[in-house]
């Protein structure tokens, strides 16, 4: 396995409209992520990766962008900008920005062109089909609801938009939109940014002959075989980093919906030179019900192991993995994956030395290094998130039980993740000091920075030792893995091992306790997530790390 930065680091992703507000308007911003940097290089991360900064209306919070070289002002601009940057640098830390180019805002100058007429020299940098206002080129339905379809009067059209009606995907058929993406891109590192996150990439080649989705085909199918992994994605890829990223010691991470295990590998060849990591989603997906994300179904503890085997399997020659167990798009891990009740420090802490013990570099979202948990608002008018508003009012108009879809809405709400970072136990948990954009968590007096930091059993302190450990030890880096239980329903037992060293992990993903003896006395443990580990028992939501001496 060939050795790299960032396969040896550790990623914190930022959403900076939630992780700290100094100018009291309510949206964080970028003097927040300076003035908390001393907090972000003590975790031990290696590299923070920004959502999007660009400048924005907001349909999507930043991921429908007008302007592809302009920080938006609500973050402070570009200055703000190049201060951030340097101020990392001089700490060791890299940055990763987020780019946003399946789609562009509607009110990038591009589409405002596009729009005007079918000869505008900007019309080809979209989609269109159809010329009935009254029937639309097929069924496809929008990630966030609705038809993918939008009716354009003046060119008498349609215009494809997989995500909101201001998300109008853009042509990548067409080689001069690949140039300006590009140029994009290389604006960005040659400023000295280290890596990009790329928004939904895999979506970006799209199956001309748009032919309808077979009835009642589950979202998480649709996605995978007819939105995703389209015909020419590889060949963009790949052109791409000829072109720009080949001229750069950088790092990227595709973000892929319907990348499978089919597809995933191809991504990551180094041979292939594409990308360096891909997000998939197969983990994330797991509860998703026949009609999607807000239709959960239990989760399948066995087949949520299996996931992890089968994709370090895929990527164990060629390629490498990015290990993350939540983002700005999903439940907060420990409401999902934990306990958020009782045992929501063991839990916490758990996931954490899950994270740090695969092979895969580990994406730690914030706020989940002090446990935030999912937040149960009463009612919708509290929820901010375009994708549970309108799935809210699709839900509406098909006669749903509006009871039951709340509590699904509480279980898979993207807002469980944008709830403001808790700093501490003042108002508005030390994030602003004007009114915050989306509401703080109710729980900030007892769950913040401050008090963790004081109490040396937190979850904080637990990142912070598991982030170290892992960091210094090569074999979990690079090591392989091989699942031990893969039928247990309870416990996730694995072992990581070289040629020079070898580790045995194990973790109780329940309420009880359970024995277990550990296979061979040369097994030492080194850290664990209970201060009393016991001689043939693992507590309720117990990790362990041993190493064979
Ligand atoms: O997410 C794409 C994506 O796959 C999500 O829409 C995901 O399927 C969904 O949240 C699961 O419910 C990216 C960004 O991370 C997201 O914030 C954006 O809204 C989206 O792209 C469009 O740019």
């Amino acid at each position: 396995m060939k050795r790299n930065w960032w396969k040896e680091g550790v990623v914190y992703q930022i959403y900076p409209r939630s992780f700290m507000d100094t100018t009291g308007d309510g949206l964080g911003d970028l003097v927040g992520i300076i003035d908390q940097l001393d907090y972000i290089e003590s975790l031990g991360v290696t590299m923070i990766w920004l959502c999007p900064i660009y400048e924005s209306p907001n349909d999507d919070n930043g991921y429908d962008i007008s302007d592809y070289r302009k920080i938006s002002d609500e973050f402070g601009g570009n200055a703000t900008f190049d201060r951030l940057l340097k101020a990392l640098h001089a700490r060791g830390i890299k940055l990763i920005m987020d780019l946003v180019v399946n789609h562009s805002s509607d009110e990038h100058y591009w589409f405002q062109e596009a729009k005007k007429s079918k000869d505008n020299p900007y019309h080809d940098y979209y989609i269109w089909r159809g010329n009935n206002p009254e029937s639309p080129p097929n069924n496809w339905q929008s990630f966030f609801n609705g038809s993918v379809w939008k009716w354009n009067a003046a060119t008498e059209e349609y215009f494809l938009h997989l995500f909101t009606q201001k998300q109008p995907d853009l042509n990548w058929e067409n080689p001069k939109v690949r140039q300006e993406i590009y140029d994009i891109v290389d604006f960005w590192l040659a400023k000295g940014v280290d890596g990009l996150r790329m928004d939904v990439i895999s979506l970006i080649s799209k199956r001309l002959a748009f032919t309808d989705t077979p009835q009642g085909m589950p979202f998480v199918d649709v996605m995978e075989h007819v939105y995703a992994n389209g015909p020419r994605v590889h060949e963009y890829l790949n052109e791409m980093h000829q072109k720009v990223l080949s001229k750069y010691d950088v790092v990227t991470v595709g973000e892929g919906p319907g990348v499978n295990l089919e597809h995933g590998p191809r991504y990551v060849s180094a041979a292939a030179q594409e990308l360096n990591m891909v997000f998939h989603f197969d983990h994330l997906t797991i509860d998703f019900g026949p009609e999607g994300k807000y239709d959960p179904v239990p989760l399948d503890f066995v087949r949520f192991k299996e996931i992890f085997s089968q994709w370090d399997a895929a990527l164990a020659q060629d390629g490498w993995n990015s290990i993350f167990l939540g983002n700005h798009d999903f439940s907060r891990i420990v409401s999902r994956f934990g306990n958020d009740g009782i045992y929501r420090i063991a839990s916490a802490k758990l996931l954490a030395c899950l994270l740090m013990t695969l092979r895969g570099t580990p994406y730690i979202y914030q706020g989940d290094e002090i446990g935030m948990t999912n937040v149960a608002h009463d009612s919708i008018s509290k929820y901010d998130d375009v994708e549970t508003r309108n799935a809210w009012d699709a839900a509406m108009a098909s006669g749903k039980d509006m009871n039951k879809f709340l509590k699904a809405v509480h279980w898979q709400s993207r807002d469980n993740a944008r709830t403001p970072m808790q700093w501490d136990q003042t108002p508005n948990a030390g994030f602003s000091k004007g009114q915050p954009w989306i509401p703080v968590h109710e729980n900030y007096k007892s769950i913040n920075v401050a008090a963790a930091e004081d109490d040396p059993n937190s979850i904080l302190h637990f990142y912070r030792k598991m982030i170290a450990f892992r960091k210094a030890q090569p074999t979990l880096i690079y090591g392989d893995y091989q699942d031990l239980e893969p039928q247990h329903s309870q416990l996730f037992l694995y072992r990581r091992w070289d040629i020079k060293e070898e580790f045995l992990i194990v973790h109780n993903f329940s309420n009880h306790a359970i024995d277990w003896e550990k296979p061979k006395t040369q097994y030492n443990l080194q850290i664990g997530n209970y201060a009393n580990p016991e001689e043939g028992r693992l507590s309720p939501w117990e990790s362990r790390v041993y190493r064979l001496n």
